[in-house]
């Protein structure tokens, strides 16, 4: 790849990253190849549209593809760079799955050439860059590979992860410091100059390894200290305190910074990349494993205590607010609003109500439950108890005059003002808590 021209890219994924990815590096006036397994994601990229949400992408990509800067397809070609930007799950022993990694690494093996660099993305446990560049090398004997040659490699391949935050997706690709971790400090130079085309942020050299580790300890250190703000909420409950006004006090410490409470913790990242850890490292990762069992249990005691909420005023309807697994997205992966609403529907079924803004229907497991999905104006009209579980603007900015009158259980604290239930009712709630 010549310094001068730009290079042609092959992006491998065109999920929640992979696409954005695709669109802002093609924005940078490189010609990106977006490859994915799906026909049908291939075909609305195509089309200058996109299969997922997020802020402005649609725009995004409907200006690349129109001046032919990003395509699709689901056969992979020959291209100076090539991004992986494939899931990595875990299994049910919460073992990673990084089969799709090494399978896009078979996939991108066959057209590789000298000169090209491969970059892995996906969050992935520690080791996983260099098992896919071993793969590679059996792939391809003819290749002087990095660190399996004394002489100078024939490709470069690194590992740099995103940390973008998605409703804020376009603009943190660009503005967020990244880490570049090469399998050699070539690798990691070769890498580094083909982010500086579209990175305005800080591009840190490391080596592979390190780098795989911090994207899995920056969500681990989330994970962590989110589980402390969700024991302190389930330790106030029973002490019949008001966690909100604790932890606001205690956040005024110039060196205290509590995380907020929630219902637990949703999503495909911070819920399941500290088990990459865990998993490397089981006897030594105490804490990081019972922060897990902390933020997972938060669900179930949301459940209970509402449950009890419920059960206190039998002729009460119920309005569940939010599905989503953080405000202001419509992404329900792994969301614990979800699984607290759908506990709450089998047991309430129409008495119940789910307000959600950013779904046009209610997931499948509400399906013959009797639960009716309205908006919030029909909520604060028509039913007497309030669970909160998505932290939504929406729900935020409802004024208090038109709540004054609700029972309501904030799991997300967005109504500082709300009179809390007597202190009886608390007595008794945490009692059931
Ligand atoms: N949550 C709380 N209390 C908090 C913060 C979050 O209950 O104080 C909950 C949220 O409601 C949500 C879950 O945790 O259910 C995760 O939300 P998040 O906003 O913490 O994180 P994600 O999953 O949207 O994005 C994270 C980010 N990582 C960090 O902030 C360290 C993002 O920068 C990463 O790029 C992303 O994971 C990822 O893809 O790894």
């Amino acid at each position: 790849m010549k310094s001068d021209t730009k290079p042609s890219v092959c992006v491998v994924g065109l999920g929640y990253i992979g696409l954005p990815t695709a669109a802002v590096i093609a924005r940078a006036g490189c010609k990106v190849l977006g490859l994915d397994v799906s026909q049908r994601v291939v075909d609305t990229i195509n089309r200058g549209e996109i299969h997922i949400e997020e802020v402005d992408l649609d725009g995004l990509v409907q200006g690349v593809v129109a001046r032919g800067l990003l395509s699709a397809s689901v056969e992979v070609a020959p291209a100076d760079v090539f991004v992986i930007a494939v899931p990595t799950p875990f299994d049910k022993d919460h073992a990673p799955d990084i089969s799709y990694v090494l399978a896009a690494g078979r996939t991108i093996a066959p057209v590789l050439k000298a000169g090209d660099v491969v970059i892995l993305e996906s969050t992935s446990p520690v080791g996983t860059t260099e098992k896919m560049r071993d793969m590679i090398a059996q792939m391809r004997p003819d290749l002087k590979i990095p660190g399996l040659t004394r002489e100078t490699p024939d490709i470069s391949i690194a590992y740099c992860p995103e940390r973008v935050l998605p409703g804020r997706i376009l603009e943190e690709l660009i503005n967020n410091d990244r880490s570049i971790g090469g399998i050699t400090p070539r690798c990691a130079r070769k890498a580094l100059a083909f982010y500086k085309r579209f990175v305005r942020g800080e591009c840190v050299t490391t080596d592979a390894r390190a780098a795989e580790m911090t994207k899995l300890v920056e969500n681990a250190y989330r994970d962590v200290n989110i589980a402390f703000a969700n024991e302190l909420s389930i330790v106030a409950d029973r002490m019949g305190l008001d966690v909100w006004e604790v932890i606001r006090l205690a956040n005024r410490h110039p060196r205290v910074n509590i995380l907020s409470p929630g219902p637990g913790v949703g999503g495909h990242c911070i819920a399941v990349d500290p088990w990459f850890i865990v998993h490397s490292a089981p006897e030594e990762t105490p804490l990081i494993r019972t922060a897990r069992g902390v933020n997972d249990g938060k669900m179930h005691h949301v459940v209970a205590k509402a449950e009890a909420l419920v059960e206190a005023h039998p002729d009460a309807r119920i309005a569940c607010l939010g599905l989503a697994f953080k405000a202001n997205i419509d992404d329900f992966r792994e969301s614990p609003a979800r699984f607290v609403a759908s506990r709450l529907a089998r047991k309430f079924g129409d008495r119940m109500s789910v307000v959600e803004p950013y779904a046009a229907e209610l997931p499948i497991e509400f399906t013959d439950t009797g639960v009716t999905h309205i908006d919030i104006d029909e909520a604060l009209e028509t039913c007497d108890v309030l669970i909160v579980l998505v932290d939504h603007d929406v729900f935020r900015v409802v004024p208090l005059a038109e709540r004054a009158d609700k029972l309501v259980y904030d799991t997300r604290g967005i109504w500082a003002d709300q009179p809390r239930v007597g202190r009886e009712d608390a007595a008794k709630l945490a009692l059931a808590g």
